[in-house]
Formats: structure tokens, sequence, C-alpha cells
């Protein structure tokens, strides 16, 4: 009886200690090291730990468009969300994962700082057609340095590309103007964005609802190059992955 509450306790032990090894040893930086762990993840709402193991960020992984590994750190789908927002929140995030959000600048520039990215846009209209548009790097600056973007170059997808003008761009809030126009581009197309003067892609635009994507001329969720400037988008992401695949250890 002795002899199996020891070897019980022993078993216990192991338990622990594997457990424990195991979460300190798995601390995915972004999507692409949760679905290197776990080849069979699908998309979802997962933990990373782009900053440390101190500073987990939930995020929503896309693992199944064009080999999966997606961090998405844009998603508009419903118009649940407001994106006219200040400074604090595009630097901060704002939304809900599961639906429309904003994974916010300072998070963005963590998942940039520790790994070389590609950026993919995808995006449907209201008429049941798809369309993308790939990049070979994105990066952005610290906030110091206004966030400036910093994309590669434009690689394909039938969308064509609509934001190599935004390249170089500080990033611009109706608080904070930072871009190439005399007034402010955030302030009058509605939402946040790396704005040149003004845009070609507005990504962070006003949502129009189905029936009314071109009662908004210029200020709605707008790829110009794929919609023009008066069809509202009915979704739009936009998600970056390391370009070396599977590079980690696990
Ligand atoms: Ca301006």
């Amino acid at each position: 009886m002795k002899m199996l509450q020891v070897t019980l306790f022993v078993a216990l032990l192991g338990f622990l200690a594997s457990a424990a090894t195991g979460s300190k040893d798995f601390l995915p930086i972004d999507c692409n090291d949760i679905y290197c762990h776990d080849n069979t993840s699908s998309s979802g709402v997962f933990t990373i730990f782009p900053g440390g193991p101190d500073t987990p960020l939930q995020v929503y992984c896309d693992m199944n468009t064009d080999g999966g590994r997606w961090t998405v750190f844009l998603k508009r789908m419903d118009g649940t969300e407001s994106f006219y927002r200040p400074w604090s929140h595009y630097k901060a995030g704002f939304g809900n994962l599961a639906g429309e959000y904003w994974l916010g600048l300072e998070n963005i520039l963590l998942l940039t700082l520790r790994k070389e990215n590609e950026l993919r846009v995808d995006m449907e209209d209201w008429e049941g057609g798809k369309a993308d548009a790939k990049y070979s790097s994105f990066s952005i600056d610290s906030e110091n340095h206004g966030y400036e973007l910093h994309l590669g170059k434009f690689t394909g997808g039938n969308a064509v590309d609509s934001l190599t003008p935004h390249n170089n761009m500080k990033f611009t809030t109706f608080d904070r103007d930072q871009d190439q126009w005399e007034n402010n581009c955030a302030q009058h197309y509605l939402g946040g964005f790396w704005f040149n003067s003004c845009f070609l892609a507005n990504p962070t635009g006003l949502y129009a609802p189905q029936g009314l994507a071109n009662a908004y001329e210029n200020v709605q969720v707008i790829w110009s190059s794929w919609k023009g400037w008066n069809n509202g988008l009915k979704t739009l992401a936009m998600k970056i992955r390391s370009v070396s695949a599977c590079a980690c250890a696990q």
C-alpha cells in the first residue's frame, strides 16, 4: 500500500514537472509558432507572447488561407466596432477578437521586431467576390518615429496594389495628424491609418452595410484598385506571417 502511494506521488511529481516545463518552453510569439507547434490547429483565437512571458496577448490566427500561420492585426466583417478612434486606442488596440478588431500599434511593433514578416490582405465584396494582395515584407517603426510603415514589394493578388502609396507614411488618427495632406485624413475619412494625402486603401473606414455600400463616397472600407472609390467592402483583413516557415524549435 505504501509502495503504491510512493509510486503515485512520484508519478504526480513527474506530471507536474512536465506540465511546468511544457508551459515554460512553449511561448509562441505569433500564429506561425502556434501552427508549427501543432499543425492541426484551426483558425480561431489564441494566446501569443510577442513581448515575452509577462505580456500574453490574444489574437485571431488564420490557419486556413494560403497555408495558414497568419497573425491577423485588422479584421472588418460586420460593422459592430467603431474605427473612428483616437491615437491611444490605435496604439493599444480595440475590438472583439472573434469579430472586428485592431490589434494595436504597440503589439504590431512587437511582432515585427521579433521576426521578419510578409503581409497579406484578404477582402470580399457584397456580390460574393473575393480578392487578396500580398507584400514581401511588413514592419513598422516605434511610436517615437510615428509608427512609420515599411512595406516590401507587391508580390501578387487579384485585388492589385493599393498599399504601396502608403509605404513610409506615419500613422494618423483624428487627434494626431502625421499625414501628407493639409487637413487631417483620419478626421475626413473616418479611420486611423498610414495615410498619405490621403489613400488608395482605407481599411479602417466607415463600415457600410449591404445596400448602402456605395452611399458614403470615399469614406467606406475601400481598396480602390479592386472596387474603386464608391464600393465599400463586406470584409477586409490584414495579416502578417513569418517569412521563415516553421523555424521554431518545437
Ligand atoms: Ca495633415
